[in-house]
């Protein structure tokens, strides 16, 4: 394998995530390009913004863009975002096995406790180690022996061993943004030995919580219980057979001050008082979320369902609006949400609207930027209810905006964020339906001076502990650098270095077609991505 020759002497940053901070889509015959969505680019646009370096990717397409259109439309928003983005085209099926199969059907589910709606199919499998594969000899093409490759999330845990089995030196630093399941869910998986050993191969594994990092630790010994573990701070050592790994416990965060400082642009002023008009004095509960089942969407309307059914009283005064971003539609889990959702929404509002009051609103669609802060500053709840989330930045975005510091938040003993926040936060436990609604009462009826002594509260954290903190404190754990240790670096025009994707030859072969395998499995009639 022919490394690139254009050497640099200081080493830059190179992300490799699977979607770049860039989606594409086809409108009307023509490619366009959005920004990217969701937690992980919200966290990690602001700290990579004007670095240099490379950010590698799918561009979420399915069909084959042609190199120079591909190169023309990510032009511009590489140069925006001060980074270039590198983009890896994926194959139908490599969409179907490595991200709708392996990644979303069986990583998602099980590590976040649902190991009953997992789908453990063999050829996923496969499918994931080649496109883990590609991306490392992406990864490899792109970086030298002295730059910072950092690794992100559960769809690319076996890039580490594939840059190594590639014939790659590098140092390479992961990042879990979902939790890690205890032995008793993770055992459960077939290639949980592979799984582990790989990602012993980083130097570096954050986690987003303690709790994470020891079920983490407790899932190594269950294949090897000779380890050795010493833990400092937020900060452990492993010793394992011949490798020493480091393992942080950081819990992610946002750029505080940049939401803050929007929250106050004249523009989300007008937003406010736009809504203001329309909701008049009516308290309103918030609920921001990606479509997701782990997000606990359908137990909230059911409370909210149930407080207004045992409180009547509330009936009229309060509205709930629930915003939720469409999110892997083409798996098949997802639409069936979606339709559950649209069934409870219209069963509340069925029930219980009147003349003059709608009780929920859905809107399922993407918010542009000001809109969904002049959310946040109009509510006078969010309810953040995860069964169960790495972190949840939704809850750290609504705190940044309350700039007058006021307002309620509910948030589930289940999402990462509750280690931080559980002095502060209404806390609950998203399947008691009755207690969740009676803590809506509760936060409601809040008088102002207990929501600013919480809300204060709430702020102090989410601005010390920011996406800044978060990144300095990752670095200087796992290389013992900072952000500023990473100067801008210039570097040589993308479109001569996209040619060289041919030689992302040195993944796994891929194997054997998806298609053909999934032949046995069409007797149940079953799509893709259906609990098997
Ligand atoms: P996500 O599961 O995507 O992230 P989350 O942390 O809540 O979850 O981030 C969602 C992001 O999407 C937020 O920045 C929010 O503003 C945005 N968003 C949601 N709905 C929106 C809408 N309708 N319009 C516009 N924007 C919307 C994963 C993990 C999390 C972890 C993050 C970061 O699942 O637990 O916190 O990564 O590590």
């Amino acid at each position: 394998m022919t490394e690139h020759k254009g050497k640099k002497k200081d080493s830059k940053l190179v992300v490799i995530s699977n979607r770049l901070p860039a989606a594409l889509s086809q409108e009307e015959g023509e490619w366009q390009v959005r920004r990217g969505s969701g937690g992980l680019v919200t966290a990690l646009n602001p700290v990579l913004k004007d670095r240099g370096g490379y950010w590698i990717g799918w561009p979420g397409t399915r069909e084959e863009i042609p190199r120079k259109t591909l190169q023309d439309l990510l032009a511009p928003i590489s140069q925006e975002a001060g980074y270039r983005m590198v983009p890896l085209q994926l194959s139908e099926e490599e969409v179907a096995g490595y991200y709708e199969g392996f990644s979303n059907a069986l990583l998602w589910p099980l590590f976040h406790d649902l190991q009953t709606t997992c789908v453990f199919r063999p050829e996923f499998w496969k499918w994931y180690r080649h496109v883990n594969g590609r991306f490392a000899s992406l990864a490899g093409i792109y970086s030298d022996e002295e730059d910072y490759l950092w690794v992100q999330d559960y769809q690319l845990l076996g890039v580490a061993r594939a840059l190594k089995e590639q014939g790659y030196s590098r140092r390479t630093y992961f990042f879990l943004h979902i939790p890690f399941p205890s032995p008793d869910i993770f055992t459960c998986l077939p290639w949980r030995i592979p799984l582990l050993e790989s990602l012993m191969e980083y130097d570096f594994l954050g986690f987003q919580t303690i709790r994470d990092r020891r079920n983490f630790i407790a899932c190594l010994r269950t294949v090897e219980n000779r380890i050795k573990v010493t833990t400092q701070g937020p900060i452990s050592r492993i010793q394992y057979r011949d490798r020493q790994v480091s393992l942080g416990a950081l819990p992610i965060s946002i750029d505080a001050q940049e939401f803050e400082e929007s929250s106050r642009s004249p523009k989300v002023e007008e937003q406010v008082s736009r809504l203001r008009e329309i909701h008049g004095d009516r308290k309103i509960i918030l609920g921001v979320d990606r479509l997701d089942y782990t997000k606990g969407i359908p137990h909230r309307i059911e409370a909210f369902r149930d407080m207004l059914e045992r409180y009547p009283e509330l009936r009229e005064k309060v509205t709930f609006i629930q915003v939720v971003v469409p999110s892997r539609d083409n798996v098949e889990a997802y639409r069936t949400l979606l339709e559950e959702i649209e069934r409870m929404v219209a069963s509340v509002n069925g029930a219980y609207t009147t003349e003059s009051w709608v009780p929920l609103l859905f809107l399922y669609r993407s918010l542009p930027r000001e809109e969904l802060l002049g959310y946040y500053r109009l509510a006078d709840m969010a309810l953040v209810t995860p069964l169960k989330d790495g972190m949840n930045l939704v809850c750290k975005e609504y705190c940044a905006c309350r700039i007058e510091e006021d307002g309620v938040l509910v948030l589930s003993e289940f999402a990462g964020a509750a280690a931080q926040f559980h002095r502060y936060a209404l806390m609950v436990n998203p399947y008691d339906v009755e207690g969740l609604a009676d803590t809506l009462v509760w936060g409601l009826s809040m008088k102002k001076r207990e929501q600013r002594k919480r809300m204060r509260g709430l702020r102090r954290i989410v601005k010390k502990r920011d996406i800044y903190w978060w990144v300095d404190q990752y670095l200087r754990a796992s290389s013992g650098k900072e952000l500023h240790n990473f100067p801008y670096t210039d570097l040589p025009p993308l479109g001569d270095m996209m040619l060289e994707q041919d030689a992302s030859s040195g993944a796994e072969a891929p194997p054997e077609k998806l298609w053909d395998v999934l032949e046995e499995y069409a007797e149940d009639g079953k799509p893709l991505g259906t609990p098997g």
